[in-house]
């Protein structure tokens, strides 16, 4: 189902709004305009949480369905010293996907899946994918101290041309999160 042309532009034309939270915030939450339209999961919203003892990440699309061929990777930044993303957690929007952490090289999962308490799931119904990580999964829970994420969806719309959507924007990062209570 295509947004119309009009509504299209209007919001290509606005950046993605960022809630701004304050610092050490454990929520963000940013808007992301239709600006992958050719994919039926066109990011829309994407929001961090970074709990107590869990991290969670929930996506938002346009229209997610079960035969869904797209896919999501998500991006941890745990360590700030070292430049990009130290995790990823990629998984697949349609029905009968697989899900897995591991770590990342140059934004680039590398190695076996993180074993440790992790779990992802797309809500078909509500156009959404969630998934929720136990800290233990970025290292040491105790020298963990900020956490910040990227999204990408990259889906195939018509067979050949990939569409890709990043949500901050291309290897841009949500604001650090504390850890909440
Ligand atoms: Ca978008
Ligand atoms: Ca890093």
């Amino acid at each position: 189902m295509k947004r119309s042309l009009t509504g299209g532009t209007a919001a290509a034309v606005l950046a993605a709004t960022a809630t701004a939270p304050p610092a050490h915030a454990e929520y963000y939450s940013v808007d992301d305009p239709a600006d992958a339209e050719s994919s039926l999961t066109d990011v829309y919203n994407a929001r961090v949480r970074h709990g107590a003892d869990e991290v969670s990440v929930v996506v938002a699309f346009a229209d997610l369905r079960r035969s869904s061929a797209a896919a999501v990777s998500i991006y941890f930044d745990t360590v700030k010293s070292r430049r990009g993303p130290e995790y990823v957690l990629t998984s697949g929007l349609g029905d009968g996907t697989d899900y897995v952490l591991r770590e990342a090289v140059r934004w680039r999962g590398r190695g076996e899946h993180v074993d440790c308490d992790y779990r992802a799931r797309p809500k078909w119904a509500r156009d959404k994918f969630r998934t929720v990580l136990s800290r233990a999964c970025f290292g040491d829970p105790e020298e963990i101290e900020e956490i910040r994420a990227s999204v990408k969806m990259g889906d195939v719309a018509d067979g050949s041309q990939p569409v890709i959507d990043w949500v901050p924007g291309r290897r841009m990062w949500s604001t650090w999160l504390g850890r909440g209570a």
